[in-house]
């Protein structure tokens, strides 16, 4: 028998996720320098000092994409290009706030970059309860616990319905809780899930905790007669609006999943199922209508079947955020090593690769890790949650190893 031509380590015949990174621009405490010796090939990033609804222009975008370039990296995913309350919930200065949309995407398909990733989460983006959840090596993770969620809902905003809308059994445990809480426990609750979770991506500016508060609930009473039937129809006429556009680019739209993918606050909530995926690929038909397969945010859904979700979706899946967590009792969970937790995280990259080979293999599909655990040298540097560096370099050269393996494994000798 003859024996097997020697394969180079990287020859994977195109079987190949591309490795990216979220960058937090100029303001970011690690550099693309520093990326680069990460072995990243793309980057992940916004124009983050635009603000919200604003039109990105041509020569914003160029910089960015040029100084990356710099690195001998691309720019390879928009995360996020964020769509304004106003299409949220549908108000009269919509079509502005569209139009202006239509033109950002424009730009970004002049200059090649094609792959767009939005969330359509009313008033809040991802929620966690903390950012500094000790495991037992001493590392640090971040938490959902839902009984400080409740709190929060019930006891500092002061939602009259949220006692109705949440299990009555934690809704108890939520006011015991409340009551023995001091003045501090409660501003740093507020501070994580309005200001310290949001403000790198789309902040409410405030200077302490009652003014977030105030904020918040004025956001939240925009949704106020705002059901999921009602959402879907914003979001249906917002992506019918814009399609014509994204696919003269070839630009693919990427929504991500609600983080998490539960009721929150009263607020419709539109992308945290299987069915809810499927009802916006049923109603705009597209093939510039995408999904960001978000295995973390996905995962905290109890009921989430990410194995039939990701061989079902796979067409339709342009960049993935891999991450795994861990459920606890009563809704809580931990984001859990990237290989550990609920997420079979080799079934997913398997997935995902071979995804790649049935499109020819000339088109990867960017993942990045998402999130990392706060380890070693990060506990000295400052970084937005969730997002340390050698707490995601970990994730990556795990996931990357496990990638490489599984393609060798797929490619026939
Ligand atoms: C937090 C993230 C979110 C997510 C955006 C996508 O780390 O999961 O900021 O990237 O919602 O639009």
């Amino acid at each position: 028998m003859a024996a097997s031509p020697p394969l180079a380590e990287y020859n994977l015949t195109g079987m190949k996720l591309e490795k990216t990174w979220r960058w937090f621009g100029k303001n970011d405490t690690i550099s693309l320098s520093q990326i680069k010796q990460i072995g990243i090939e793309g980057i992940v990033t916004a124009l983050h000092h635009i603000p919200n609804g604003e039109v990105w222009p041509v020569k914003a975008i160029k910089k960015t994409q040029n100084s990356i370039a710099k690195y001998d990296m691309k720019w390879s995913v928009v995360e996020s290009l964020p769509v304004h309350e106003c299409i949220k919930f549908g108000s009269v200065e919509r079509d502005k706030f569209i139009e202006n949309y239509k033109k950002s995407l424009m730009h970004l398909g002049e200059c090649g970059i094609k792959i767009i990733c939005y969330n359509f989460m009313p008033v809040i983006d991802w929620i966690r309860t903390e950012l500094h959840y000790k495991l037992p090596d001493g590392s640090e993770t971040l938490y959902f616990n839902f009984v400080d969620f409740v709190l929060f809902d019930l006891c500092i905003l002061k939602r009259s319905a949220a006692k109705h809308e949440y299990p009555k059994t934690i809704v108890r445990k939520a006011q015991a809780k409340f009551l023995t809480m001091s003045d501090n426990d409660k501003n740093q609750l507020i501070n994580t899930i309005i200001i310290k979770t949001q403000g790198f991506i789309d902040g409410i500016n405030a200077d302490n905790p009652e003014e977030a508060v105030t904020i918040f609930n004025t956001l939240l009473a925009k949704y106020n007669g705002i059901d999921d039937s009602q959402l879907r129809k914003n979001l249906k006429y917002f992506l019918e609006a814009i399609m014509p556009i994204a696919e003269k680019y070839d630009i693919k739209m990427c929504i991500h999943p609600d983080d998490p993918p539960i009721k929150v606050l009263g607020l419709p909530r539109i992308v945290g199922s299987h069915a809810d995926i499927q009802w916006i690929f049923d109603n705009v038909p597209s093939p510039s209508n995408g999904l960001t397969f978000c295995t973390g945010s996905l995962s905290a859904g109890v009921k989430n079947d990410l194995k039939t979700m990701i061989k079902h979706f796979a067409s339709r899946i342009h960049f993935a955020h891999l991450r795994s967590t861990q459920q606890e009792k009563e809704g809580s969970f931990f984001e859990a090593e990237h290989l550990k937790g609920s997420v079979d995280m080799h079934h997913m990259i398997k997935s995902l690769l071979i995804e790649i080979e049935r499109r020819g293999g000339s088109t990867k599909i960017p993942m990045r890790v998402d999130h990392g655990r706060r380890l070693l040298f990060d506990f000295n540097i400052d970084h937005n949650p969730g997002y340390p560096l050698i707490g995601r370099m970990k994730a990556m050269a795990e996931i990357n190893g496990m990638s490489i393996a599984i393609a060798r494994s797929l490619i026939t000798f």
